[in-house]
């Protein structure tokens, strides 16, 4: 079979979508740094469609270390579907990435990209962990990767330490101005970033840091689409559609939302011609976001996961589980959240939960428990902390944070590794307190890179240890009144 290519377009099917503007005399005006399945299926999907209103808008995507979407794009001029799997499927081609890079590859390449005068724009995808954070979501200046980029400014290996690189090049040649637009599910994630970018060009050099804050914009944003990772089995069916080989589509939901804050330092591609929301205050649909649907997914990923069930779908399918959610989302979640009368808050929970029965989509749990280490201080304690503040209750809370725990042990017990940049030491402590639930527990909670202050609240600690026990016999038997009674 001959591979999707600019010569292969037209050879598809006359249903599949094509980019509507001239791919190849197109060239590129932004950097995106982390090109993974979400950023495919979202910015570069948003990018892609705002060129059929012009501009050279393309982009030059910049892995700090996988390789796998550069070798897999290679032969096929970059140009790869985006299939979306809803209740009226679609497929797309998109042809938004211009180049791939891989760092340790493209070093130079990279950098001539990022301080070029005709590159607006860096959105990044790099997901909590790329921040380097402490756990006051200041930059850790401890973090290894930072220390490396200190020592060796030229050669980064952290995205804060690029674009520090990049930002100094342009300020010494005086190249006009770009905008850093964070994409991850990071609360205030643009304010963030830019604070980390400023505390980093700090260590280097004070001229530069305050160059940085005077001329250099961080707009924050909120970002939302399902997007499984990519597998075999959508590359065949992806094949079968088009007739010719892609050998990295992408899937997603048909649902697709990007609010960015309205703060430019420089031209942008007509995103808010291709339904992209720009306003002043990114901060109340980033919180409704990131409480409502990253919460309730990864508490679905870990009660899910002690009940060895794969999907998302099959999880909230589970009436016990759904009820379960529910009651957390009404309870303890939404009302940490005010919107006064700019959103209807129930009815954009109940539009999230049925986005979760969507049948044509396998999200699997075990991609949503992936760095919960990273993951659980955003989508479920900074909520928690909301309501110890307003003295009401946070019992439903610590299930996910218990369910947390206790997948961590069954990984353990199994001998199973987990994805998270604790992982290693959290089985760790697993190990040592094989056997022994509630000395982990106290092991765990005492992690104040996860909890901070939170590991010196008895009253939080003593709900975690109950929920513990309460779902330390959760098995598909006991799972109705397990859950029942959370
Ligand atoms: C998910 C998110 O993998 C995860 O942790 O919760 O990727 C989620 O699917 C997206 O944020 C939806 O917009």
């Amino acid at each position: 079979m001959a591979n999707l290519n600019a010569s292969t377009l037209a050879t598809l099917p006359r249903e599949v979508k094509l980019p509507q503007y001239d791919v190849a005399s197109t060239t590129s005006g932004i950097v995106h740094i982390g090109p993974g399945a979400f950023h495919r299926a979202h910015q570069a999907v948003y990018t892609d469609l705002a060129m059929a209103h012009g501009g050279n808008w393309r982009i030059d995507a910049v892995s700090m270390r996988s390789k796998t979407l550069k070798d897999k794009l290679a032969e096929q001029d970059n140009l790869y579907s985006l299939v979306v799997l809803d209740n009226q499927p679609y497929t797309q081609i998109i042809g938004a990435l211009n180049n791939v890079y891989v760092l340790s590859e493209d070093r130079s390449a990279i950098m001539a990209s990022l301080t070029a005068p005709t590159t607006h724009i860096v959105t990044l995808t790099i997901t909590e962990k790329g921040y380097c954070l402490d756990n006051q979501g200041k930059l850790d200046a401890a973090h290894p990767d930072i220390m490396h980029d200190k020592d060796f400014p030229d050669e980064p290996i952290s995205a804060i330490g690029l674009l520090v690189a990049a930002l100094s090049a342009r300020k010494a040649a005086n190249t006009g101005d770009i905008t850093i637009v964070s994409c991850d599910n990071v609360s205030d994630n643009g304010s963030k970033l830019g604070a980390a970018v400023v505390a980093f060009a700090n260590l280097l050099d004070a001229e530069l840091a305050q160059w940085i804050k005077s001329n250099i914009a961080f707009p924050n944003t909120m970002v939302d689409s399902i997007t499984p990772a990519t597998d075999e089995a959508l590359v065949e069916q992806t094949a079968a559609a088009l007739g010719v080989t892609d050998r990295w589509p992408i899937q997603r939901e048909a649902f697709t939302q990007w609010v960015v804050e309205d703060k430019f330092s420089g031209p942008r591609p007509a995103w808010e011609k291709v339904g992209v929301t720009f306003t002043d205050d990114v901060n109340m649909f980033e919180k409704a976001k990131l409480r409502v649907l990253n919460g309730t997914h990864s508490t679905l990923a870990y009660v899910g996961s002690l009940l060895n069930i794969d999907t998302v779908y099959e999880a909230i399918s589970k009436p016990e589980i759904e009820a379960f959610v529910r009651r957390l989302l009404e309870t303890e979640i939404l009302p940490t959240i005010e919107v006064g009368n700019k959103m209807n808050l129930p009815a954009y929970a109940d539009a999230i939960l049925t986005r979760y029965h969507n049948k044509h989509i396998r999200h699997l749990l075990s991609q949503i428990a992936w760095d919960g280490s990273q993951k659980l201080p955003f989508r479920i304690l900074n909520t928690l902390r909301d309501r110890i503040k307003a003295k009401a209750s946070f019992e439903r809370l610590c299930v996910p944070v218990a369910a947390w725990l206790l997948f961590i042990a069954r990984r353990q017990q199994a001998g199973e590794n987990i994805t998270d940049p604790m992982g290693e030491h959290l089985l760790s402590l697993a190990e040592k307190h094989q056997g022994d639930t509630t000395a982990f527990t106290d092991a765990v909670l005492n992690e104040r890179d996860v909890f901070a202050e939170l590991s010196d609240n008895p009253a939080f600690r003593n709900t975690v240890h109950k929920k513990v026990q309460q779902m330390a016999s959760l098995n598909n038997e006991t799972m109705a009144q397990c859950l029942g009674e959370l």
